[in-house]
């Protein structure tokens, strides 16, 4: 049955951006508004610090959060202890205090409800919203089974309500870490290497001599630790070769940037490899004594001439040689890095692999200033009885069909959520935490009809995001400042993990991720999986049996430990098993043929933009965390809209001018909501338009972002599926301009 469930907007009271009036610090060089409301000085000894680590991106930077005796949180800093930061956190996760600051704020629980024919969202008690909430998930489960309730997450609270699930009985949880971000370069790794990238990415940049980049922009991604080692190799001079149809910050800090036409970066793979095979120069002891399938490969890439990708990439054949002799002379200090968000054009696990394979003929896996052999420290599991047996999961609606997904696909358990799909296992509930779907998920119409159909929908969430217009009941979370979570145990050179504690009480009504899971569970008869009256006592058991405790990770924030795996690079000549089928580096993947892919890349053109219409790439910006940190008062004081990056040539044939407001159009005829600001730079080429994801938000309860700048995803209709592991291409959409408001709503 189809249930009627209308996104629910509800008037913003006051006036927003307006009346922020805080003083301002200098971070970085950029003038950035103190979180704190008092504003008389105070020295660090008068103040008392708390670990933590930061959520605003996945990064993770262990930290500092200084409270004043008036119990206001006065600044964040990195622990220099911590190999994520060094001690210096990015903007963000500076201007990260803004979080708890925001007076925008989900503050009480909200249950929807219908007032004289419209539904508005009612002010509730706990009492009244988890019961509610239980009581669903106990329908649910006698009705259709606990399978049918799914969960979609990102980030900590993920953790806790991952838990509450297997315990409940499903295993249908899904992030778009995997089929919105990383998922192909992790078959593409493990399918030459059998080792995923993981995060943080083990690049060992820097002692890196040569760094690639396709795409991946490093700098506006700012991923802090990966973020100041190119700083440092900057300062040093090493060779930077970056590949993007924009000119990047960090391609204007490259040696060589290949301003390459969009979705033929496989052609330029495939020449490089030609060229360091032809030419004689990967390196042939790694490649004889770690690699199987050379012979394959050089027959598979004997056409592949830098002249043949000329015509696909634009990038001249005398570049393609140049920079593969780049390469080679640093190898096997050179990093030909993987990327992270991967999703392009739907052959993306194959790009993945040809990077892969690139860095296997270069000697760098394994070796300094290539890729370091990474190691985590295992959390020892909290004791609780087993999970109940899940009778399908995910993996049984896909009938076969993307083989190589490991984890599940966001847009499947969509697809699932709609009876019109007919899967054989309907999804019929969800909890959503920690992820903001409407602007996360490409084709918002899957979303929305998905959204529309299910029984019910759960939102735990901080803000106010465009994600709880659709929730049945919004559950507001305390701030990652407010609230213990759990140990942060991230691979690294050296395994360390990280401890997050409240600095301060949680503000309004709102509670821990852990403590609303256990709650739950209290009501679902699940008491003995929540085996604690506080997270603290889990987190101090585990710390004991790590050799610690809490009260020791309370004054230190970070503990680094010995390396157990062994060296972190090869020795030349050693001996290594790889965990592959053949226990080799894969040149030809034994892996994908069995599963009857190409078991070595091949190039396949792309649909490209008609007359009148601009491929549409995005990226991101410094100072914002996707869609999550554009209320943020300190961020959107440094950064408040996005804008649409248009070549001069064609902002002269279409008479646009920088600072213009226009609305865009995409192929099938979906037009922004909100209008955006051009930008007319060279820096992009003439074929595309660039903007930064994360803006146009359309829930008016966001006063400070509501309306600004516009959304990507709304305009990402059309998507280029990974047959191999459902990742969601987003490159494949094209747009044209409109300079009259279109009348669709009014402009912010
Ligand atoms: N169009 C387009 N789509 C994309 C991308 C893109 O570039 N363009 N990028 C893709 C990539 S790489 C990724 S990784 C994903 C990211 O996608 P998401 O993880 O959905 O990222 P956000 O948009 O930041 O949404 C995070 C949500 O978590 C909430 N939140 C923040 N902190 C907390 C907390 O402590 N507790 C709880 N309960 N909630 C919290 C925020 O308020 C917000 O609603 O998006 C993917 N989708
Ligand atoms: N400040 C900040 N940093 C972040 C995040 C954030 O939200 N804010 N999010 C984090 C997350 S989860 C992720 S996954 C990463 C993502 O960071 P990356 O992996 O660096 O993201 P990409 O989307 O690969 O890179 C965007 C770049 O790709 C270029 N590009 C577009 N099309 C093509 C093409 O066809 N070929 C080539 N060669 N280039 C192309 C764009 O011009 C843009 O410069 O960032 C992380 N870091
Ligand atoms: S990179 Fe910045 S936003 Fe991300 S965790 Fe580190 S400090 Fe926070
Ligand atoms: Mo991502």
């Amino acid at each position: 049955m189809k249930t009627r469930r209308e996104f629910i907007k509800i008037s913003a009271v006051g006036a927003g951006a307006a009346a922020i009036g805080l003083s301002t610090i200098n971070i970085a060089g950029l003038k950035l508004a103190n979180a704190a409301n008092d504003q008389t000085a105070v020295s660090d000894e008068e103040m008392t610090s708390f670990p933590t680590y930061c959520e605003v991106c996945f990064w993770k930077c262990a930290g500092w959060t200084y409270v004043d005796k008036h119990k206001n949180i006065r600044k964040i800093i990195g622990n220099k202890e911590d190999p994520h930061c060094n001690g210096r956190l990015c903007p963000r996760g500076t201007g990260g205090v803004g979080m708890y600051t925001d007076e925008d704020r989900l503050k009480t629980p909200l249950i929807r409800e219908t007032v004289n024919g419209e539904q508005v969202f009612r002010k509730a008690s706990w009492k009244e919203a988890l019961n509610l909430v239980a009581s669903k998930m106990k329908d649910v489960a006698d009705k259709y089974g606990p399978e049918s309730f799914a969960l979609f997450n990102h980030g900590a609270p993920g953790e806790h309500f991952k838990h509450l699930l297997h315990a409940y009985g499903s295993e249908n949880e899904g992030e778009p870490a995997w089929a919105q971000c990383r998922g192909p370069r992790e078959v593409g790794f493990s399918a030459t290497f059998g080792s995923w990238i993981g995060s943080p990415e083990p690049t060992d940049i820097r002692d890196t001599n040569c760094l690639v980049l396709i795409g991946s922009h490093i700098g506006e991604n700012m991923h802090n630790g990966q973020v100041q080692e190119v700083a440092d190799i900057i300062g040093r001079n090493a060779t930077i070769i970056t590949v993007d149809p924009r000119l990047s910050t960090v391609a204007s800090k490259s040696k060589y940037w290949l301003p390459i036409k969009p979705a033929t970066d496989l052609a330029l793979l495939l020449s490089w490899i030609h060229v360091l095979i032809f030419e004689g120069l990967y390196n042939k002891d790694y490649v004889e004594q770690y690699t199987m399938g050379f012979e394959q490969l050089k027959e598979h890439v004997k056409d592949m001439t830098p002249e043949w990708a000329y015509g696909i990439t634009t990038i001249e054949p005398s570049i393609i040689r140049k920079t593969a002799r780049e390469m080679a002379n640093a190898a096997p200090a050179v990093i030909v890095h993987p990327g992270r968000h991967v999703v392009w054009y739907g052959d993306d696990s194959q790009r993945e692999r040809a990077i892969a394979i690139l860095n296997a003929l270069l000697g760098s896996w394994g070796k300094r200033g290539g890729f370091y052999f990474k190691e985590a420290i295992s959390v020892p599991k909290y004791p609780h009885p087993q999970y109940p047996h899940a009778e399908w999961s995910w993996k049984d609606n896909l009938d076969g069909k993307y083989p190589l997904s490991s984890m599940a696909i966001t847009t499947e358990l969509l697809a699932a959520s709609i009876p019109e799909f007919g899967y054989k296992h309907p999804i019929k509930a969800w909890m959503v935490a920690g992820t903001n779907l409407p602007l996360t998920i490409p084709n918002k119409e899957l979303f929305k009809t998905a959204a529309e159909a299910v029984e019910f929908i759960v939102v735990v969430d901080t803000m106010p995001m465009d994600i709880t217009g659709y929730a049945d009941v919004v559950l507001p979370e305390c701030t990652y400042l407010e609230r213990y979570d759990t140990i942060r145990a991230a691979p690294h050179r050296e395994p360390n993990i990280a401890l997050r504690m409240p600095a301060v009480e949680p503000k309004y009504e709102t509670k821990p991720s852990w403590w609303i899971a256990k709650q739950l569970g209290e009501r679902l008869g699940l008491g003995d999986f929540f085996d604690y009256d506080d997270f603290s006592e889990v987190l101090d058991w585990q710390l004991k049996k790590m050799g610690t405790s809490l009260d020791e990770m309370k004054k230190i924030g970070i503990k680094m430990f010995d390396r157990k795996s062994g060296p972190l690079y090869l020795a030349d000549g050693e001996e290594y098993h790889f965990n592959t089928n053949s226990g080799k580096i894969e040149l030809y993947s034994t892996e994908f043929a069995e599963l009857g892919f190409d078991p070595m890349p091949k190039f396949t053109k792309h649909p490209e933009p008609e007359d009148g219409f601009y491929r549409l790439i995005y990226g991101r910006a410094p100072m914002h965390t996707f869609s999550r940190t554009s209320n943020n008062h300190n961020l959107f004081d440094l950064m408040n809209e996005n804008s649409v990056w248009i070549n001069p040539k064609v902002a002269e044939l279409w008479d646009l001018k920088t600072g213009q407001k226009i609305w865009l159009q995409n192929q099938d005829g979906i037009v922004s909501t909100f209008p955006i600001k051009v930008r007319v730079t060279e820096r992009i080429r003439w074929d595309s338009v660039y903007m930064v994801h994360g803006f146009g938000h359309d829930n008016k309860k966001l006063t400070r972002t509501f309306g600004r700048g516009a959304s990507d995803t709304q305009l990402i209709t059309n998507v280029m599926v990974d047959p191999m592991m459902g990742g969601t291409g987003m490159r494949g959409n094209f747009v044209t301009f409109i300079t009259e408001n279109p009348g669709k709503e009014a402009e912010a």
